[in-house]
């Protein structure tokens, strides 16, 4: 009974940890980005903006059949730029659709996109005022780029955005996934240490 206690124990803190950087809290949760209740949710989607596999087909079934009927008069949407429309029957208000590059170990270009993937949808939630948005990890899934690799990239675009001020008040990255979620907390705890603005709650 003790060990079971203490195992639940251990799994309800495994699932989540929060840092604070100047206003904003950023947090790691491991779960499904349809079932978020912020500002607006991310989708990993494809330049069409027509859906897809993975967490696009998965935003797209929650959100019903209107996402569609929005996504269709969007006139798709670059590789390293991202879209917003509403979110229909999702929890979140909206949702911003971005565009994250296919994986290309050789290809310099392919981590300035994944960059500016993250990038823009910071900018639109500004624009929008939002002080809650939640990110899935672009890109780790169909589009085959390395979690640890992407992981890097989606902290530093995130704390680089963070140096000027922001409406933003949470940041939640949504891992799919014990080790996705393991890579995103051994990240941060190693930034943590050379990064004086960032302070890990829990
Ligand atoms: N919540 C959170 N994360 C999820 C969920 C979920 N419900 N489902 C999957 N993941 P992917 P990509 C994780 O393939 O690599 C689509 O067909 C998943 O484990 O969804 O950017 C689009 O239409 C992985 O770590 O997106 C594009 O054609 C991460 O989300 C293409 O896939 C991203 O996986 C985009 O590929």
């Amino acid at each position: 009974m003790a060990w079971g206690v203490c195992q639940a124990w251990v799994a309800c803190w495994a699932e989540s940890m929060r840092c604070r950087i100047v206003q904003t809290l950023l947090e790691c949760v491991e779960g499904d980005i349809t079932a978020q209740e912020v500002d607006a949710i991310v989708n990993a989607a494809n330049e069409s903006l027509l859906g897809g596999g993975g967490v696009d087909g998965a935003i797209h079934r929650a959100a019903g059949p209107e996402l569609l009927e929005e996504t269709r008069r969007l006139g798709g949407c670059r590789t390293g730029d991202a879209k917003l429309t509403r979110g229909y029957r999702l929890p979140a208000r909206y949702v911003i659709h971005a565009v994250g590059p296919v994986y290309r170990p050789d290809d310099p270009d392919v981590p300035r996109l994944l960059a500016s993937a993250y990038r823009r949808c910071l900018e639109i939630a500004q624009q929008q005022a939002f002080a809650s948005i939640a990110f899935p990890a672009i890109s780790t899934g169909v589009y085959g780029y390395p979690q640890a690799e992407a992981c890097e990239i989606a902290l530093h675009t995130t704390l680089e955005f963070l140096d000027q001020s922001t409406s933003l008040r949470l940041i939640r990255f949504v891992l799919f996934g014990a080790p996705a979620y393991s890579v995103y907390v051994q990240t941060i705890q190693r930034m943590a240490q050379t990064d004086s603005r960032l302070h890990v709650l829990d």
